[in-house]
């Protein structure tokens, strides 16, 4: 009976945790498996500069961001405002985020509904921050998803 159970109970994890994988050790369970091991290093740094305002906007079929293009520096935060045309969200266009920063960049975008994507803003005024402490320069380039088809995005650069 006792063994019987015992076996059962391992060969559940076994397909739990490894889906079909390699076998690993049953001690370390699910919280072993994360394959994310990169991000859940970085921890939300807050801006500590300036903080800069991005409208979003929309109407008909033209929907944007405004400005389009912002330089700022690393440490600033921007905040990004749904006007009208929402809903709106803020996604950093992962193609955009050299491997080495992305860590940070999603520690530094909280609430996110899929990788480095945040919330739906569905009101005026709502708004979404973005930290940029910690980030590399570079250019980064953010969209919305609702309104991909209309082209919305507006490009970062990091000073
Ligand atoms: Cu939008």
């Amino acid at each position: 009976m006792r063994f019987t159970g015992l076996t059962f109970v391992a060969s559940v994890s076994f397909l739990v945790a490894c889906g079909g994988g390699e076998p690993k050790p049953a001690a370390n369970g699910p919280a072993a498996a994360q394959p994310t091991t990169a991000t859940s290093t970085a921890s939300y740094k807050a801006p500590t500069g300036k903080i800069w305002e991005v409208k979003m906007s929309g109407a008909g079929d033209s929907f944007k961001f405004e400005p389009a293009s912002l330089t700022i520096k690393a440490g600033d935060g921007i905040k990004f405002i749904a006007v009208t045309g929402f809903p709106h969200n803020v996604g950093m266009l992962a193609d955009s985020v050299p491997a080495d920063v992305r860590a940070q960049m999603s520690a530094n975008m909280p609430t996110q509904e899929s990788e480095m994507t945040g919330p739906m803003l569905t009101e005026a005024g709502a708004s979404y921050m973005i930290s940029f402490t910690d980030i590399k320069p570079g250019k980064y380039t953010v969209h919305c998803t609702p309104h991909l088809m209309y082209n919305m995005k507006a490009e970062i650069i990091v000073q």
